[in-house]
């Protein structure tokens, strides 16, 4: 039996479906929200990030007594070494998945992955253009062919030269600056080589050599991200506004209910397809159908272009099984906690892994291959059909806990929205908000759960207190679960939370967009996809400064990531500060023992690169340093606007 504290302390999610499927739980079934109790008390060291594992002499610890490692080295160079390794983790996963498209693509050229096509031509030829490639009198393969080759000479090449990733989406003053700090990357897999050489025993001990190696890294994150997303895009469509349900109440019993968990659409997207080819397959079974639902960031993907709904977010991702009602749960990778195995051996859940790189022991394992894509989509499918028949007839307590979202928002998408309002300056609409106060700036909320902190809770009341005080807000990842979840996502929302300026503002756009938007009314926080499409988001804070014809450290942009958790989470908000943007996180990272390596992400950054961290896990008081952030910017903002038209001359590049 659980001690009564510890049931109590076990409810550590402010998500109602979550919290019901916890408290009605008699099975005595492990989840994170156990383990994580279990786990108390942490290592301070670890949490400090002042223990070192890099040689085989270690552990060493930074105390008192000890105040350098074994070889001499001292905090700050253990802080920055662990730091930047863990950036290295997160822009490797990013990576991972940008070239795993990368590869399909060729497959497909080769007419070996036939599954897959050309979807969105339009964007495929925005991508060509941007990067320089001359279409005329090319077909549609020949012009992917050398989008293709560019992706990969991203990740390694001989010359010199910027990646085009990154020096065709950001804006010129940026690629400059990293130009003159010496931290513009030579290929995403070339400086991972760099970087983990840079930090192997007895190299640098520079701690600011180190950081600025780190933000190096940090950009290639954005470089493989920003492939996966455009990739995505020409291969499965630019997503467009489309509405649906979040949270366990959308899994049904009578149905085959499948969760898509983990982040390529490369698996997903194909389940979802066959999915709809074999109805008449599980209705022999005795199902009126098959459910598709995602967790995590493929649950993003097919969201965004499918229209697929949200079943949860990374911390509750065990939880659906517990209802009796999950037929399969099919993995791709990351994020996906082995644990799943574990609970789904207590019910008749089929957990089915599929990567190569990403295997559970005891689960089923279905080797995907995109030459052989549906076939194996319809494997893996029938395996959920099985586990249907078997608890056909049970009961099943599936929480009635759902909301509706409207998602779907590209940066097309906006600008296609945008521009009814202007058509020839789509972002002027946002940019006019802000100059004339009608919006106080944009936040954008990313990244992950955390069991350190309430589950959702601090999403939820960072998301309430913007939208009060007319802040524009999009949001990717886990983060846009979490507002999906909690029914933040939707029209109804912007009636409830918004402050006059937003609510005007989404207004005159539902207005000029009756037609076009039919019955997706545009919702409190745009939603604007999986992690890799934090390149989306930044690409609107990109097409923002243009249009202001400023750098980005003046934009009043700012980052959340309120809950983050994964090496991914701290690659994204180390590119976001080089950016030159604000970034919020609310569970500080391991760098607190270093007060010098701190100080570099608190302040040091700033006159850098223009941008800075701000950690603060109380949810009020980051809402108030989140407005205080945008104020800033935007007071700047007007009073160089001014002095610029007051003597006539360009607006102020210093910040
Ligand atoms: O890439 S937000 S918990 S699922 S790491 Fe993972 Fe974090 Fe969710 Fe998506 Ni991103
Ligand atoms: Fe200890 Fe130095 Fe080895 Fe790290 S590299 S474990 S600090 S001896």
């Amino acid at each position: 039996m659980k001690a009564e504290k510890e049931i109590k302390e076990n409810k550590r999610t402010v998500d109602e479906a979550a919290l019901s499927v916890l408290e009605q739980d008699q099975s005595g079934v492990e989840t994170a929200f156990d383990r994580y109790l279990r786990m108390q008390p942490q290592c301070n060291f670890g949490r400090t990030g002042v223990c070192c594992r890099i040689c085989l002499q270690g552990p060493c610890r930074i105390t008192k007594k000890a105040d350098k490692g074994i070889c001499g080295a001292h905090a700050y160079t253990i802080v920055a070494r662990n730091l930047i390794r863990s950036i290295t983790g997160g822009a490797s996963a990013h990576s991972d998945h940008g070239r795993h498209l990368v590869y399909t693509v060729l497959e497909m050229l080769e007419d070996k992955a036939l599954a897959y096509a050309i979807e969105d031509p339009q964007k495929l030829q925005r991508v060509a253009e941007r990067l320089g490639i001359n279409t005329d009198d090319k077909d549609e393969k020949e012009v992917l062919a050398e989008v293709a080759a560019l992706a990969l000479e991203d990740f390694i090449k001989a010359s010199t030269d910027p990646c085009k990733w990154l020096e065709t989406t950001i804006v010129k003053d940026r690629v400059d600056k990293f130009s003159e700090c010496n931290i513009l990357p030579r290929g995403v897999h070339t400086t991972i080589a760099e970087t983990m050489a840079q930090t192997h025993m007895g190299m640098d001990a520079d701690p600011v050599n180190l950081i600025f190696q780190g933000l190096k890294m940090a950009l290639c994150d954005y470089i493989g991200m920003h492939i996966a997303t455009d990739l995505s895009d020409i291969l499965f469509g630019t997503p467009k506004p489309v509405t649906t349900e979040a949270n366990f109440g959308v899994m049904e019993a009578d149905m085959v209910n499948i969760a898509l968990h983990g982040h390529n659409p490369l698996l997903s997207e194909m389940i979802v397809r066959v999915a709809r080819e074999m109805k008449d397959d599980a209705v022999a079974a005795g199902a009126r159908g098959i459910k598709c639902m995602g967790i995590c960031c493929t649950g993003n993907e097919v969201l965004m272009r499918q229209g697929v709904p949200v079943l949860t977010n990374f911390l509750s991702q065990e939880l659906p099984m517990m209802t009796g009602a999950l037929d399969a749960m099919v993995v791709d990778v990351q994020c996906i906690m082995p644990g799943v195995k574990a609970v789904s051996e207590c019910f008749h859940t089929r957990v089915v892994t599929t990567m190569p790189n990403a295997k559970i022991p005891g689960a089923h394992h279905v080797a995907f291959s995109e030459d052989r894509a549906a076939e194996k989509a319809k494997e893996i499918i029938n395996l959920a059909i099985e586990a249907f028949k078997e608890r056909k007839g049970l009961e099943v307590a599936i929480p009635q806990v759902k909301n509706k979202v409207t998602a779907g928002f590209s940066v097309e998408a906006l600008e296609d929205i945008l521009g009814e309002l202007n058509p020839d300056q789509p972002f002027k609409v946002i940019t006019d908000a802000i100059d004339s106060g009608q919006l106080r700036g944009v936040v954008l909320f990313a990244g992950c759960n955390n069991l350190r902190v309430l589950q959702d809770h601090s999403h939820n009341e960072i998301i309430r207190q913007l939208a009060k005080n007319d802040v524009l807000m999009v949001a990717t990842g886990c983060a846009a679960g979490s507002a999906a979840k909690m029914g933040l996502m939707n029209d109804d929302a912007v009636e409830l939370y918004a402050g006059e300026g937003l609510k005007s503002f989404i207004h005159s756009l539902n207005k000029a967009n009756e037609e076009k938007l039919e019955s997706n009314k545009l919702p409190l926080i745009f939603h604007m996809g999986s992690c890799v499409d934090n390149s989306r988001a930044f690409d609107l804070a990109t097409a923002l400064a243009k249009q202001w014809e400023i750098d980005m450290p003046k934009i009043p942009f700012v980052a959340s990531a309120p809950e983050a958790m994964s090496e991914k989470a701290v690659a994204i908000g180390s590119w976001w500060v080089a950016m030159g943007l604000p970034t919020h996180v609310g569970v500080v990272p391991e760098v607190t023992g270093s007060a010098l390596v701190n100080g570099i992400a608190l302040q040091v950054a700033e006159d850098v690169y223009g941008g800075y961290f701000i950690w603060e896990e109380d949810p009020q008081k980051a809402a108030e340093k989140i407005l205080a952030a945008l104020d800033e910017r935007t007071w700047k903002l007007r009073i160089h606007r001014g002095l610029a038209d007051k003597y006539e001359t360009e607006l102020s590049k210093s910040y």
